[in-house]
Parts: structure tokens; sequence; C-alpha cells
């Protein structure tokens, strides 16, 4: 293990300080601090500058009109955000560098494309989508494992300007089904199954559950990953997609999109059970996603660049497909488990391509804490040079174990802190300037302003816990809710004005201006760096014949951050068991997705509730965790929460 470069104690944290290694910051591709009085005094002019890097049919007239808390950007600016991955890198002399590659689960699987091949397959997909009825505005739904046709899909929609939804693969049929309906989706890309340990798992079966009651698809595009010979498609609605890109051409146009056109969709948790669509435009999401990516992870181009997410989120629309390619660097996806054949996996894709930058979430750094540091000591992983962490608060200790057995003591860490809704990092270091403290995301991005605010809408001093607010918009901030103003401008701009957006987090900026981001505020959990609504899995359990209530709580877990746990409330005399608890999780599982089943069942007579009749979900994530619960004399039936607790012990 390599010796810390340094052992600064903070006089609150007990933490050291990590300054950029001087090799590193003298190659850095920012490595000047005068950038952040820059941004800040000519935001407008710094983000034209950062657009200007792309390439625009036409330019915009002005960069930025904010009406509180509507955002435009690069208004009346004309482009193309598949042209700006793919094409420009061929028309500029690298049609023979590696775009993508894709590693298959089975370890003899793998594929790699170069930015021609990709432009030739983006554009044949492309094609293939227009003979289907697809045209700019029509959104198109995914549902697919990680496989190379989901990124060759998204740039295929982009290209045509048929803005995208992709639902993440582990989601149920009704997730699924909902989403349909509510984007009123014409086409559904899904596949016939995936490879997960090992194991061939069905997908087919559940987008064609989801396709009952899902009216607006027209036409269905299957991926044979699998090469299954058991599935029957319905001759005028579904088509495999190898027979339907097979005759098309290699060329198709881009359409002229205006800057603020939809680039995509993407539905997230909220509070309440009806998952919200983000929308994101194209222009300013190209900017800010292609900006953050080269700056954040100091990008060359030479680079290895992998991002371990799903595409399925966030994080690898923005950082593996938009961002990446935008800069012509050399983006990894992986379509398996961590374990398979064996734990040390990710260590061997790193070792397979010599992988330089790797982005990867807490969870998984924790679980391969836990699995001990033979696996990575196995695995040349001298060719890695910086590490990225998002998704939740990540723990000191696997940060530095992190930094120690993966970065071999060298590497600086970004922690970065975003979310759906930002589009792109907003909280970060920027690894040639920053002085690192493990566990904090640092600053706020250059040209952003963050800040903590107490409940009344006061700006908090140093290192008093409050809600994370920005104070300023930013290119890849989401315009809207889907077919929802009233919703966007209530959850994120109505807090503290409609010029303060209301991130839903709780944090604290310490004596040295550090952001410490503790996680959510509402009923959103944060499970292994996954968004689910507490809400969502309520009405789900709630659902089931034999519940006549339910509130669902995160417990505190090691390996994944918090863990949905379950007080149930049966109907009439029923009473509960370890086989009904099964069965309720299983239920759950069904419809939101296996990441949603509860960890726990916890039948119960009765729950804490206030005078009005509202659980206090409060209380009860405080028993969960082992804390002190406060004082209960505001309940309508204060004994219940002993009982509780004494049932926990
Ligand atoms: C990118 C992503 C967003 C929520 C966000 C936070 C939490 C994300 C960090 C973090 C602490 C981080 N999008 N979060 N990154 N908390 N430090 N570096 O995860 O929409 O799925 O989730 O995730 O609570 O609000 S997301």
């Amino acid at each position: 293990m390599a010796e810390k470069e340094s052992h600064i104690k903070t006089t609150l944290e007990d933490t050291n300080i990590y300054p950029p290694p001087e090799e590193f910051k003298k190659n850095a591709n920012i490595n000047d601090p005068e950038i952040y009085k820059y941004a800040e005094e000519n935001y407008e002019e710094f983000w034209a500058e950062r657009a200007e890097k792309l390439d625009w049919y036409e330019k915009w007239d002005k960069v930025l009109e904010w009406n509180p808390p509507y955002a435009k950007w690069f208004v009346n600016g004309k482009i193309n955000a598949s042209y700006n991955c793919v094409d420009r890198h061929v028309e500029n002399g690298k049609g023979d560098k590696t775009a993508l590659i894709w590693e298959g689960e089975p370890t003899d699987e793998s594929k790699k494309l170069t930015f021609s091949e990709l432009q030739d397959e983006v554009s044949k997909f492309a094609n293939g989508l227009k003979e289907l009825g697809v045209g700019k505005g029509d959104i198109v739904t995914f549902y697919l494992p990680m496989v190379p046709e989901l990124a060759i899909g998204l740039l295929a929609c982009a290209r045509i300007g048929a803005p995208h939804s992709v639902v993440f693969g582990g989601f149920s049929p009704k997730a699924l089904r909902d989403r349909l309906q509510d984007s009123k989706s014409k086409v559904l890309v899904t596949a016939d199954g995936y490879y997960r340990r090992g194991k061939k798992l069905k997908m087919w079966e559940n987008a064609t559950d989801a396709l009952e009651g899902a009216d607006s698809v027209e036409k269905v595009v299957v991926v044979d990953r699998l090469e299954r010979d058991d599935i029957s498609l319905e001759e005028d609605r579904d088509v495999y997609y190898h027979d339907l890109v097979e005759d098309k051409s290699t060329e198709c146009e881009p359409e002229k999109m205006d800057s603020e056109d939809m680039l995509f969709l993407m539905y997230t948790s909220g509070t309440t059970g009806k998952p919200k669509g983000v929308v994101h435009t194209t222009g300013g999401y190209l900017t800010g996603t292609s900006t953050t990516h080269k700056w954040v992870f100091d990008i060359k181009d030479d680079d290895m660049y992998w991002c371990t997410a799903d595409i399925g989120w966030i994080t690898g629309h923005s950082y593996i497909v938009y961002g990446p390619l935008a800069n012509g660097a050399t983006t990894i996806m992986y379509e398996g488990s961590p374990d398979y054949p064996d734990k040390d996996r990710f260590w061997q894709i790193v070792e397979k391509y010599g992988v330089t930058v790797l982005y990867t979430a807490p969870t998984a750094i924790r679980l391969f804490m836990k699995w001990g540091k033979k696996y990575p000591e196995r695995c040349d992983l001298s060719t890695l040079r910086l590490l990225g962490s998002v998704g939740e608060p990540i723990n000191p200790s696997a940060w530095e174990w992190y930094r120690d057995v993966i970065g071999s003591g060298k590497c600086p860490i970004v922690d970065t802190w975003w979310q759906t809704e930002t589009g792109m990092i907003l909280i970060t270091p920027l690894p040639g300037l920053t002085d690192l403290k493990p566990g904090s995301a640092t600053r706020p991005f250059p040209g952003l302003k963050a800040d903590i605010y107490d409940a009344g809408g006061k700006s908090l001093p140093a290192n008093q816990g409050g809600y994370l607010v920005i104070n300023r918009p930013w290119p890849a901030m989401l315009r809207t809710l889907y077919e929802d103003p009233e919703r966007y401008e209530q959850t994120y701009w109505s807090e503290y004005g409609p010029d303060v957006y209301f991130a839903g987090d709780g944090a604290r900026v310490d004596q040295d201006g550090y952001f410490w981001v503790v996680g959510r505020i509402d009923d959103v959990l944060n499970v292994a760096g996954h968004r689910l609504s507490t809400m969502e899995m309520e009405s789900a359990l709630v659902d089931h014949e034999a519940v006549a209530e339910a509130a669902v709580v995160g417990k505190p877990d090691d390996l994944k951050g918090h863990v949905p746990v379950a007080y149930v409330i049966l109907e009439g005399d029923r009473k509960g068991s370890d086989e009904l608890a099964q069965e309720l999780r299983a239920h759950v599982g069904k419809i939101i997705g296996p990441i949603g089943k509860p960890a726990a069942i916890r039948f119960s007579e009765d729950l804490p509730k206030t005078r009005s009749g509202k659980i206090m979900r409060r209380i009860l994530k405080k028993l969960e965790a082992g804390e002190d619960y406060g004082d209960t004399s505001t309940l309508r039936n204060p004994d219940i929460v002993e009982q509780l607790k004494s049932k926990l012990e």
C-alpha cells in the first residue's frame, strides 16, 4: 500500500487532505485556479466558450434566457447530438479510433466499434426507426440490458430527433407499462433476455406483459441477445433488430435540431407514487456533459474510460454515452455482474483494456472491500490514473480503500454529486486543482453556486446542516417535467422561490467551503445508488389483499447505504408469518422490480401516527437506525413506539 501524501487534520473532521499529486497536476486539463474566478465573473461567456467546442449548424443568438424557473440555453442554436458524438470525429480524422468497447458477461464475448463503424450502425438503426414510422418528436422507449444496441439506439434517436426514454432493464412490467403510457411511446426497443451471473435471464416475457394496456405502442424492436428459439413475435408489430437494420443504408442525414428540442426523457422516483418524467434538451445538455466529462475526468485522447453504471440510469446517459462520445473518447460498457465468473471481473476488465479512468459507485466499492483485496491484487491495475465515485455519499473508509487498493495510492478520486435532474455533475473536485477530503464532493463546478439553507430560506453558516440548493441555472438542467409544469415548479422551485433550485438533499458546508452531502430528505430511498420511492413501495404493499396499511423506511446498511424495511398492518385478524413476509417481498419485487424488494417485513398491530392520522415515518426510521427517536408526546398512540422497539431488540 502506498504512502499517503499528507495527514493534515481539519478541525472538525478526522480526515486526511490529499492535494493533487504534482505529476498529475502538471499534465491536467485544468490546473489553473483562476478558472473559478473567471467562470463566476463571466458566467455566460464561460459556457458559450464551452458550447463552441461542439459543432453547430447555426449559432445561438443568446446564451441564456432565464425566466425563473424556466431556462433556455443557446437560444435558436441548431445542433445534432448524434452528429457531435459520432460523425464529427470521423470527419476530423478519428474514424479508426475505438469509440465503444462492449464487454459481454460471458468472458469470450466482446465487441469494439470505431467511430466510423459506430456511424454506420447508428445510421442503419436510425433508418430502421424511420421505416417503423418514427419521426421528429416521437418518443421511443428502450427496455434493454447493457448491449451495444442500447448506446447505438440512443444515438440513432438523437440523429432523427426522436426523444428516447430508457427504462432500466431491472424494472417490472408494471413500471415499464406506466412509463410507456405516460410518454405515449410509439415504439419499444427491447430484448429476448440477457446474461446475469452466468444465467440466461428472460426479458421478452416482461416486455410483452408490459405491452398489455400500453396502447400507444405500434412497433416493437427485439434485440436477440440470447438467440432464444422459444419466443414468438407478433408479425405486424414486432421485428428483430438484425432484420430491421440488415438492409438499411449507412447514410442518414442528422436532423437539425433546435438547441431546446427535447433530447430525452428520463423517469425518476419522486415523493409521490407517480414517477416524474425529467425532460432534457439538446444544446445545453451536450455542452454540460461534455465539459464536465472532459474536466472532471481529465480526459485525454488516449484514455480508456470506463463508467460502470447502467445506461438505464442518468449516469449511463451522461457519462457512458453523451459526455464521452461528444469528447471523442473511448467508452467501455459492461453487460454483467461484478462477480462473474469470479469476484475479480472488474479488475480483469481494467487489465484487459488498460482502463485509465474508472467511474463507479460507493455501493460497489463497499462490496469489493468486503470481498477483500486479494481480487484486485490478482490483476494489473497500473494503468489507472483517476477514479470517480457517484450515486451516494462515500464513507471515508471506502474512499481510502478505493484510493489505496484500487488506485495504488496515486490516483486522485473525484466524488461527484449530481442528479437525474441536474443532467451533469455539479459538485465535484477538479482533479488537477482540488485538495481532496475523503467523503466530501468538495466544491461546485466552476461558475456554479450552491448553498445550504435552513427551512426559512436563510443561508446557514459553516458546519450547520440544512438543505442543499443551487443558485444559478446551468446548461444541462432539466427544463420541465414531462407534461407536468406545475409539478416541476412545485417540486424544485417553490421551496425558496423560483430562482433557487431545491435539490432534496441534506448537506452542510465546512469551514473551507467544502460540501458534505448527507442524503435525501424526502421520501426517496437511495438503495445501492438506485433511487426508489417509498410511496411506490407502500402502494405496492397495500395492493396485496392481506395488507391494510404499510410504511416503508430506509434502514442503514453497510453495503447498500440503505435498504427498504416495510412496516405492515394486516387486514382483519390475519396473522403475520415468514411465508406471508416472503410473499409480500415477492409481490413488491413483481410490481417495482427486484431492487425494490423490502429487506424485511415487520408485522405490527399499529404504527406511530400523529393526531391527524399521518404515519410518522421519521420515528420508524430512527428505530431502524437504532437512534433516539425523540419526543413522542404528539402522537395519538405513543405506546406503540416502545412496543416496536422492544420487538426489534
Ligand atoms: C447521479 C445520480 C441523485 C441522488 C442525489 C443524492 C445522491 C448522488 C452523490 C450523492 C452524495 C454524491 N442521480 N447522490 N451522487 N450523494 N454524494 N457524490 O445518482 O438521480 O439517481 O440520484 O443521489 O441524494 O440527490 S440520481
